[in-house]
């Protein structure tokens, strides 16, 4: 079990520990230009961050201090400077607009913003009341990276409790309104002493790099927390599309990689698959990786890409499977320090092979800031996802899909996303969203939207992709409709927004 203590500041754990076993001169976070920031300078720049908080700034042990910046280094000596000051971090991504920010700063009522400064305009028009925004990154006199640098290079870490609240994370939204969830110093050591010692097991020489932004829990985890629990360095990349990324992988020589399966599936279609060559760890998270496309890019590559499915409600990952354990097509088995199991709608297990509510418990969980939701995602202890899985004998975890996204019709309970995957095997299908229509007769329908490639010039029916279904799943799970659509909805993590088809 994981013990911290009563007392622990995680800013201070994670810089200190490797400071005191490695040294300060260890690379820590690196840029494309071949700026290095090692362990000690992070912690100055830190440091000097939280000196501007608590002494110009006026923050008190407990305020919320909201984040927004691309991944770059002051944003995480931000973040760090934040909790240091015993300051609870609002991590945001850069791509929200003013309207998301608004809601967001109504929820948490932060009193402090440090956002990156190609960034402010949203800030100021989402109007939070009595939110003092500071500016990092410019070289006026009241840039917060001009201020902190009058700082002195020490700081004595606000003496946090283990379980005060370190940081509110959004979830995405794939169902809607954004929800805030928090979590605890502690939780921030858990992911690292969980998943990432147990399926990742990352060393001191390891290069991190990836494109979830970390005011996404996933990015967070993979690109701050993970590396630096270990003393490893970390690429920070403003916008990791794919190929940028496949460029910075062979450029930098990058050892370890956390990014979503569109991207995967990116990289290889550009053709840049030879630029993963010096990867020994790639992680895949945030929607599912099905066993073609893990096979096509093992491949491609050699990669045996590591499957996780985390969430921001958990703060991390919690079902994964480490190198020779893994099997195509499965998200793995629950990670060392977490519990899963598959329930029906009462709470209790159901047999193996059988589809249900996927739960977990563990040493992170969910709690909302606003605890009206609490009762749907916590269940008698267990943290319930949202997500139809079914398990094997063998303790392996394969996904269905969202259940919201389960189509019942006439009978039949089908899976949105498989339908998509058989889809997507069609070479003019580059991209499309499955979801239930309402239908007088059968209950719900399977209605696909799809969007063709751009190369595609002749006429594609809904007849010809039905029957292209037809031979790859069963015949009942074909569309039944047909909508050829120019893109498809998707949330500023990169999901399909399938409420919003539906
Ligand atoms: C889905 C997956 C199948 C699933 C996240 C890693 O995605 C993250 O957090 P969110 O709160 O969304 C959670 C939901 O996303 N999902 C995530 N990973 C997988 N479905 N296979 C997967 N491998 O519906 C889950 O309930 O945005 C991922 C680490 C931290 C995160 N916050």
């Amino acid at each position: 079990p994981l013990d911290y203590g009563e007392r622990l500041n995680c800013a201070t754990a994670l810089l200190d520990a490797t400071i005191d076993r490695l040294g300060p001169d260890r690379p820590c976070l690196r840029s494309p230009d071949g700026t290095v920031w090692s362990y000690g300078d992070l912690r100055a720049h830190a440091n000097r961050i939280a000196a501007v908080l608590v002494d110009d700034l006026g923050l008190v042990p407990g305020n919320r201090v909201l984040l927004r910046g691309y991944n770059e280094p002051w944003l995480v000596a931000c973040w760090l400077g934040v909790l240091k000051a015993g300051g609870v971090a609002v991590t945001t991504m850069p791509l929200l607009r003013a309207g998301e920010l608004a809601t967001m700063g109504e929820m948490c009522r932060p009193a402090v913003a440090l956002c990156d400064h190609r960034l402010t305009e949203d800030l100021e028009r989402a109007a939070i009341p009595g939110l003092t925004t500071t500016a990092f990154g410019a070289t006026g006199p009241e840039d917060l990276c001009v201020r902190a640098a009058d700082k002195p290079a020490e700081f004595a870490d606000v003496d946090t409790a283990a379980d005060d609240v370190a940081l509110l994370a959004f979830t995405s939204g794939t169902t809607g309104r954004p929800k805030a969830t928090m979590h605890f110093h502690r939780d921030v050591l858990a992911i690292a002493d969980t998943f990432s010692a147990h399926v990742l097991r990352p060393e001191p020489d390891d290069v991190f790099t990836g494109s979830p932004p970390i005011g996404f829990t996933f990015g967070l985890g993979g690109l701050v927390v993970f590396p630096l629990r270990v003393g490893a360095s970390v690429l920070l990349l403003e916008r990791a599309t794919p190929d940028v990324l496949a460029d910075a992988v062979a450029e930098h020589s990058v050892t370890v990689l956390f990014t979503a399966p569109t991207a995967y599936k990116a990289i290889l279609a550009s053709g840049r698959a030879d630029r993963l060559a010096g990867v020994r760890r790639a992680v895949s998270a945030g929607e599912a990786l099905p066993a073609a496309a893990w096979q096509e890019i093992h491949a491609a590559t050699g990669l045996r890409i590591i499957d996780g499915i985390g969430a921001t409600e958990l703060l991390h990952i919690f079902i994964a499977a480490a190198d020779g354990d893994i099997r195509p097509g499965s998200t793995g088995r629950a990670v060392p320090g977490y519990t899963a199991a598959v329930l029906d709608h009462e709470g209790r297990p159901v047999p193996d092979g059988t589809p249900g509510h996927l739960a977990v418990r563990g040493p992170t969980g969910c709690r909302y800031l606003a605890g009206d939701r609490q009762e749907i995602y916590v269940r008698n202890g267990w943290n319930v996802t949202g997500d139809t899985y079914v398990r094997d004998a063998d303790g392996y975890f394969f996904y269905q899909a969202r259940t919201d996204d389960m189509i019942v019709s006439a009978g039949y309970n089908i899976a949105g996303p498989e339908v998509e995957q058989a889809l997507l095997g069609h070479p003019d299908v580059v991209d499309c969203a499955v979801v239930g229509a309402p239908d007088p007769e059968r209950g719900m329908v399977v209605k696909a939207f799809v969007v063709l490639g751009p190369a595609c010039t002749r006429q594609v029916t809904a007849e010809e992709l039905q029957d292209f279904v037809k031979q790859s799943i069963a015949p009942y799970k074909r569309p039944r409709v047909v909508e050829f659509v120019e893109e498809l909805p998707r949330t500023s993590t990169g999901k399909l927004q399938r409420y919003r088809l539906r």
